[in-house]
């Protein structure tokens, strides 16, 4: 059976493969990498094997592929598997599983159950007779139904023989993208009549349907500012009248402009607290638009006062005929502003490095200077996060890569092996914490190992900085979550990467320019960063509870 289910992912077009072997999927794994040349990308958890294929994913806009070993494969990968449920992506994990007749042995759990307990689609290989027919049907699961699948393969069913010319290879035709009711699409258009200060947001469902062209030109016709959910940052990189960012992340402009929108129309974003900020940038008061293909995702966090149920793409091009067809003029928003404010949106430069170390933002804006503009920026979770999206600029939305839709920290590295193999003509940055790294230590070895052009940015502060600024504030002790420096860059260096520690700025420029002339490996840059510099952003992650 291994060699016709390798057989079907290879007709599926599998050719990058993700995950950790043991013996449940070693031999699926070597037939489909060793016989069919898919690139097989390991890892060393199974958890950062699922990020690094949700990265992979994200990135390319195809489903990313992920094997891991039954039982303990399967739990120890469960937190990757549920960021990538929570951000919808298309993924399919093999996983082996305990023969059908077992019972009591070691590691049998209900697998099925498991994933379904985090909201990812559940799945097995049934028989030799339906082997092809559960492979194929989980693959198109997980691209229609938008989330990660988990296809179990009972070590018992694995060596039987399939059936020659088994059920079809066929995946079902995609979709056509669906174009919002026409009553629905006349009603915003009134809407939009009556807006002075139009503002169009795109989410991850936005990139998802390719709608940049049509949601700028849709903002054009209405003379409206553009900005996006912290996931799909980048979307509208390099349009003069975009904002940026809408959420914790802001920029000054963007924090000043966004509230004074009258009419926010979202596509693909489900306006959660982070993009409103709380509901400081996008009030109650303000009339929302909100479309998306999912109807589920509808008001699912504030009132909307229209819903175009469909495609991000279509929603665009249709709200743009009609207004064409009804001759409604355009509103003034950006008539109000200074494209020159807009570009550098707003903040304040400083440099409060010091005896006690880097100071995070000039240190990112050392990092923007020097990084080409082809880049791709990940991050892990944590009190630093909230620098890159701010400051290190990406080229499109494919240039971003944000696995926090299950704010787990230790997703970082992992992800920015994703993302540099999804774009090895782009150099990949992750930047994360002192505390992730050491939760994700092994796959500094992963990315050494693949020789991937990864640049890895430690902010070590010498903490669980997060922990720090939210007990300090409340008056409470905080050594509980101090640990003091750790040498990050000898670990890398002993792991086979490049590395350099860097307690100035002047410590950056050498390494990072010699290194950036031709990126054969990754380079960790240990960043000693002041511990007590606290990020303003960090504010709205503690009234979250994060
Ligand atoms: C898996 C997981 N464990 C614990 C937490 C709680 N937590 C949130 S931020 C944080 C600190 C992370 O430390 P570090 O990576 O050094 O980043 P810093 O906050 O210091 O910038 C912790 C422990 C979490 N979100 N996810
Ligand atoms: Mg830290």
């Amino acid at each position: 059976m291994h060699e016709a289910i390798a057989e079907a992912l290879h007709r599926l077009g599998v050719d990058q493969l993700f995950g950790l072997v043991g013996s449940g999927n070693f031999q699926l794994v070597r037939h489909l990498v060793e016989e069919r040349g898919a690139a097989w990308h390991w890892a060393r958890h199974e958890t950062a094997a699922v990020t690094m294929a949700d990265s992979w994913a994200r990135v390319t806009g195809r489903v990313g592929v992920c094997s891991v070993h039954q039982g303990p494969g399967l739990t120890n990968a469960m937190t990757g598997l549920t960021e990538a449920v929570k951000a919808h992506t298309p993924l399919l994990l093999v996983a082996g599983d305990v023969a059908t007749t077992a019972r009591g042995v070691n590691q049998q759990i209900d697998q099925g159950a498991l994933a379904r307990s985090v909201g990812a689609g559940a799945a097995g290989v049934r028989a030799a007779a339906t082997a092809l027919d559960d492979t194929v049907r989980a693959f198109a699961r997980a691209s229609t139904e938008l989330r990660p699948v988990v296809l179990s393969l009972p070590i018992d069913l694995q060596v039987e023989t399939c059936p020659e010319g088994g059920s079809g290879f066929e995946l079902p035709p995609d979709p056509s993208p669906t174009r919002p009711a026409r009553e629905a699409v006349r009603r915003v258009a009134e809407l939009i009549e009556g807006s002075e200060r139009p503002l169009v947001l795109g989410g991850r469902g936005a990139v998802r349907a390719g709608a940049r062209a049509p949601l700028e030109a849709l903002a054009e016709r209405i003379g409206a500012l553009l900005a996006t959910s912290a996931p799909a940052n980048g979307l509208f990189a390099g349009n003069p009248f975009s904002l940026g960012i809408s959420g914790g992340f802001a920029s000054p402009v963007a924090q000043r402009l966004i509230p004074r929108s009258d009419l926010v129309l979202a596509f693909g974003a489900s306006l959660n607290r982070w993009t409103t900020r709380t509901g400081t940038l996008i009030g109650p008061d303000t009339a929302v638009v909100q479309c998306d293909s999912d109807p589920s995702l509808m008001a699912a966090h504030r009132p909307a006062a229209e819903a175009l149920t469909g495609d991000a793409r279509e929603a665009a091009e249709a709200l743009v005929e009609e207004l064409d067809r009804r001759g409604i003029r355009r509103g003034d928003f950006r008539a109000e502003t200074d494209p020159a404010e807009l570009e550098g949106g707003g903040w304040e430069l400083r440099d409060r490095s010091g005896p006690r170390g880097l100071d995070p933002e000039a240190l990112m804006r050392a990092l923007e200077e020097r990084l080409p503009a082809e880049r791709t920026v990940a991050t892990d979770a944590g009190h630093f996060q909230g620098y890159p999206p701010m400051l290190l600029s990406v080229p499109d939305a494919q240039g971003f890569v944000f696995t926090q839709a299950f704010q787990s920290v230790g997703l970082g590295l992992a992800t920015g092996v994703g993302a540099a193999v999804a774009r090895p003509d782009r150099v990949c940055v992750t930047v994360v914490g002192d505390g992730g790294a050491m939760m994700s230590l092994g796959e500094l070895d992963t990315a050494a190992a693949h020789r991937l052009p990864l640049l890895v940015v430690v902010m070590d502060d010498a903490a669980y900085g997060a922990e720090v600024h939210h007990f300090e504030e409340l008056g409470e002790p905080t050594d509980l979550a101090r640990f003091g420096r750790r040498d990050f860059a000898a670990v890398a260096r002993t792991l086979g990467a490049e590395a350099a520690t860097v307690r100035t700025l002047a410590d950056l420029g050498g390494p990072l320019d010699g290194w950036l002339e031709s990126p054969s490996r990754p380079l960790v840059l240990d960043c000693k960063v002041d511990p007590a510099i606290r990020a303003e952003w960090i504010e709205e992650a503690f009234k979250g509870g994060a």
